[in-house]
């Protein structure tokens, strides 16, 4: 395994998870969504009933903007997911690797990507970049990606160029997410990826990669998962560095909130 990572940046290990294990991720994030969609909608949606429940989250997402990215935020602090991105299996994955000693790089971070949560069209895919740009972690930094939903070229599943690793850090156009690679890139070499639910991808995060194009109407709902090598030298020598900033909000999110009675209330 760890030959075939090094030489062509990526593997692909079928059935990774259980199904159940990604299922009650899905389930939990599409509930965190239901919640507020009936708050703010008016209606109970059935969280299984996908085209039902896809169309409620696109009107959620033009309805009210900010509600519909705070609960994505809140999405991203899934127990079950936190849980998961800690799993013995996958630190002895990471072992199997290389990694002396994995530490998490960033958050777990899962995303929802359609063209229908979108303003502007431009966020919900992203062009060809190197991971490591963002992270700026370990030389031998991996991310794993997994869908929670089967997961095809139609849905947009990520396309990858083998072995791109070892081409070093390509030229970007910014250093954030939406960053993409200025270089030529050899776009026959691309690789479309295809993902039953339980599979994972493990790539370098020096591996060019991008966003396939979904061009269904569902939702493509996914995973990355980020992790460092504590032992690899020169994250040592360049003193840990950790690029992700995490703070809170100044001021208080909901004005003069909360009064005296709510606390009595939830104290009671
Ligand atoms: O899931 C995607 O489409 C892109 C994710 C990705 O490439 C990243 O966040 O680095």
């Amino acid at each position: 395994m760890k030959e075939q990572f090094n030489k062509d940046g990526y593997i692909i290990i079928k059935n990774f998870f259980n199904k159940e294990e990604i299922a009650l991720i899905y389930t939990e994030a599409r509930k965190l969504f239901a919640i507020q969609i009936e708050r703010v909608l008016g209606k109970k949606v059935d969280i299984n009933n996908k085209d039902e429940f896809e169309q409620a989250m696109f009107d959620f997402f033009e309805a009210d903007f900010t509600t519909f990215v705070n609960t994505g935020k809140q999405v991203q602090h899934l127990i079950s997911l936190h849980r998961l991105g800690t799993d013995p299996k996958i630190v002895d994955l990471l072992k199997s690797i290389g990694y002396d000693f994995p530490i998490i790089g960033v958050r777990p971070a899962m995303q929802f990507n359609s063209r229908y949560l979108s303003k502007g069209g431009s966020h919900w895919k992203l062009g060809a970049h190197q991971d490591w740009r963002t992270g700026q972690g370990s030389l031998d930094s991996i991310v794993m990606w997994f869908p929670l939903v089967d997961c095809g070229e139609a849905l947009g599943s990520l396309q990858i160029l083998p072995a791109s690793h070892k081409d070093g850090l390509l030229k970007a156009d910014t250093s954030g997410y939406l960053g993409s690679i200025q270089e030529d890139l050899p776009e026959e070499q691309y690789v479309q990826t295809e993902f039953e639910v339980g599979d994972l991808l493990v790539f370098s995060a020096f591996l060019v990669h991008r966003s396939g194009e979904n061009i269904t109407k569902n939702i493509r709902w996914s995973v990355q998962l980020r992790y460092n090598n504590i032992a690899e030298g020169t994250f040592q020598e360049r003193g840990f560095p950790m690029p992700y900033i995490y703070k809170p909000e100044a001021d208080l999110v909901t004005p003069n909130f909360p009064e005296k009675q709510h606390l009595e209330t939830v104290f009671a």
